[in-house]
């Protein structure tokens, strides 16, 4: 008798586990992200999940990730072809990849009435294994920039590393307007927000120190390459990063390792110098 109890008490907590794996991937599913999307300036809700992407338009949903083999890896939206709507770029790759197989472009209009979606543009990037997807405005010229985060090897830089790709969106397709091999080091993660409101983004990047431990280093866009234009102190990891937009201007919020503690540091410019002489990104007291 005793031995059945042991039996169906393992039993419950063999269900109970199975129960909680079942609900914890499920919660997940459900746990969507909002974001806008403007169209003929009224704003659009936009969801979206590792595998669900869709528009709501008046109570309608439309789906835009058809293909249940594929999964989300990445999405931004931004008006692309400087027609005043934005339009809503995704990197899709095999279920379960870090890594996107091919970025799709979809327009949206009205016709009769109707709320539509388009495809403007689909392309296998698969071999230079693309991670992330960003518009920015680098050199305000008001034609948006597309940026590809991949993980390639070139013919300088042999060993497989994270790389900028920088394209513009010229008579339906991606055109190259600066792929690097790297920046100045090999970075982990970029962002991008106009900090000095000269109508151009800064390239964010979080990068690798020369002797360990990592920088967030500030790049703004001269012509034909980046120039440096701040960086911070190093940290031991950077495990968060956000852009806070405020009254006084934009700062970084960032969750750190530093002396081998876990703190959030505010991060904004300055005129200090750093010893590469370049402009400090100041930790704020
Ligand atoms: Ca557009
Ligand atoms: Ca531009
Ligand atoms: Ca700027």
């Amino acid at each position: 008798m005793i031995i059945y109890k042991k039996h169906s008490l393992l039993f419950l907590i063999i269900t109970i586990l199975g129960v909680l794996t079942l609900i914890t991937p499920f919660k997940e599913q459900t746990d969507y992200n909002l974001s806008v999307l403007y169209f003929d300036g009224k704003k659009y809700d936009l969801y979206y999940s590792p595998t669900k992407l869709y528009v709501d338009y008046n109570g309608t949903t439309y789906n835009l990730l058809i293909d249940k083999k594929n999964e989300l890896i990445d999405l931004t939206i931004g008006d692309i072809n400087s027609d005043g709507n934005e339009e809503i770029l995704i990197l899709v790759g095999s279920k379960g990849s870090l890594y996107g197989n091919e970025v799709i472009i979809y327009d949206f209009f009205i016709d009769s009435n109707d709320f539509k979606i388009q495809e403007i543009y689909r392309n296998d990037i698969s071999t230079v294994k693309p991670w992330k997807i960003k518009t920015c405005e680098i050199d305000n010229d008001d034609q948006m920039e597309i940026f590809i985060a991949v993980n390639k090897s070139t013919y300088y830089y042999p060993s497989i590393e994270n790389r900028p790709f920088f394209f513009n969106f010229k008579n339906g397709i991606l055109v190259k307007k600066w792929t690097g091999s790297k920046v100045r080091a090999p970075f982990t993660d970029v962002y991008f927000a106009d900090i000095n409101n000269n109508g151009s983004d800064e390239f964010i990047v979080i990068e690798e120190a020369d002797n360990g431990g990592f920088v967030i280093a500030v790049y703004y866009w001269f012509g034909f390459g980046f120039i440096l234009q701040a960086e911070s102190l190093v940290y031991d990891t950077i495990k968060d990063f956000s852009i806070i937009h405020s009254d006084k201007g934009i700062y970084f919020e960032i969750e750190a390792m530093k002396n081998g503690k876990l703190i959030t540091i505010i991060l904004e410019p300055s005129t200090d110098k750093t010893k590469n002489g370049i402009y400090l990104l100041k930790e704020r007291s």
